[in-house]
């Protein structure tokens, strides 16, 4: 209408918690929750909360993390205290209680304090989408999608996800998630194995004898039955080590393209996981921060409900960069970045030991050689433009 004019970009909002940030899983663990503390101080020294809703997340309740999970997994969760779990020359591989307490998923001080909160900011942020106070909804303590119902996987306890997106089901009929995780998203592609009205496409590293999870095969589509309606709706796209920027926007183009196409969702879910950047300590790709990002920019343009995850990330300022970024994107920021240096004290003391000027798109690390041939990318798309056939909206 004439005269009408609507307010410019969209609503975001910022979720998190900075008592979750002084958590510890261990000395040499390459888990570090403060590199929540760091990409915050970043986030905010750019002058970003401006633009922002933010929210100091609570900490969900035991409810609410028995939206997903089991409860008799939650009350040891609950009860569990921090003993170190002796090591046995004998038997190295002991069996733990829902794998709770060796070198990946350590017990530690306040661990549930930990997992509740992480659940906490995802559900909030859910929540703010579900009112529509927020189209845009940022929740970079969670993205844990590892945890499975009854059972702590790889640095993962809660699956915060899927409590997130289950509150998200509420409200939206289809819900897309994404995962750019350098790691398999198998929490949450197995939690949601059984309905049509989620569909998870997760790309990764696949090397099922050397890097973990070791599933998500690019013919793992979920337990195909007739009477499954959601068969079809797990996508996976495994890559080799060494993929670029160029190869990894045409593939998350091609691929989440199509699945906008086919699935029609309401909403996207996007775990934003920083481990598949160049120089990760533990992830193998050659992803710069504008590739990484140019998957949330997408995201963001399909200009339905967003929810952003964070997830792995073992380089700790890279992974301040990459969240930095891909809020700026989230406000429409991006193009002012370039030209502003951030000069708050927390980020240049850490920033300090660079020999480069620590620019916030320059990222740490030597890129790998390029294992992915265009052969196998196409094979990609070609297997998964034939699963989407089976998948009606
Ligand atoms: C303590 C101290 C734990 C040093 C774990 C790397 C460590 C790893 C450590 C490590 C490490 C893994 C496995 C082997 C399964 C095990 C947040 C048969 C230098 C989402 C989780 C990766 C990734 C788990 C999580 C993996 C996420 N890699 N040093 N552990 N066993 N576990 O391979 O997707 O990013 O590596
Ligand atoms: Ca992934
Ligand atoms: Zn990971």
């Amino acid at each position: 209408e004439a005269g009408v004019t609507r307010p410019k970009g969209y609503n975001v909002s910022f979720h998190c918690n900075p008592d979750m940030e002084k958590h510890h899983f261990g000395q040499t663990h390459p888990m570090k929750p403060w590199r929540l503390t760091l990409s915050k101080s970043l986030i905010y020294s750019y002058g970003m909360s401006f633009a922002m809703d933010n929210y100091i997340s609570r900490a969900a309740t035991y409810e609410e993390l028995a939206s997903f999970h089991a409860t008799d997994y939650l009350d040891f969760l609950g009860t569990v205290l921090p003993e170190p779990v002796p090591f046995d020359v004998e038997n190295p591989n002991p069996d733990l209680k829902f794998n709770l307490g060796g070198s990946d998923c350590p017990l530690f001080e306040g661990l549930y304090d930990y997992c509740s909160m992480s659940a906490g900011g995802a559900l909030d942020a859910a929540r703010k989408l579900c009112t529509k106070q927020s189209d845009i909804a940022i929740a970079w303590g969670g993205g844990l999608h590892h945890a499975k119902k009854s059972e702590a996987s790889g640095f993962c306890y809660i699956n915060d996800i899927v409590i997130a997106i289950l509150q998200l089901l509420r409200c939206y009929p289809r819900v897309l998630y994404i995962d750019i995780d350098v790691h398999h998203g198998d929490g949450v592609e197995e939690a949601f194995f059984s309905t049509d009205r989620v569909m998870t496409v997760s790309f990764h590293k696949y090397d099922p004898q050397n890097f973990f999870p070791g599933t998500g095969a690019l013919d793992d589509n979920g337990p195909q039955s007739e009477h499954n309606p959601g068969s079809h709706h797990a996508i996976n796209v495994p890559l080799n080590d060494g993929i670029t920027d160029e190869q990894y926007d045409w593939l998350f183009n091609s691929v989440i393209g199509k699945c906008i196409e086919k699935f029609r969702p309401s909403a996207i879910a996007l775990q934003c996981g920083a481990d598949s950047l160049a120089g990760d300590r533990l992830g193998r790709f050659n992803l710069q921060v504008q590739g990484h990002g140019a998957c949330v920019d997408f995201c963001k343009r399909v200009g339905i409900p967003l929810i952003l995850f964070g997830g792995g990330g073992y380089t700790p300022r890279n992974v301040a960069r990459a969240w930095t970024y891909e809020t700026s994107i989230a406000i429409d920021h991006q193009d002012k970045l370039k030209h502003m240096i951030p000069t708050h004290t927390p980020w240049r003391d850490h920033f300090r030991h660079e020999t480069l000027f620590p620019t916030l798109e320059q990222i740490l690390g030597e890129p790998r050689p390029n294992r992915n041939t265009q052969k196998k990318l196409q094979d990609i798309v070609q297997h998964v433009t034939e699963q989407l056939r089976f998948v009606q909206a």
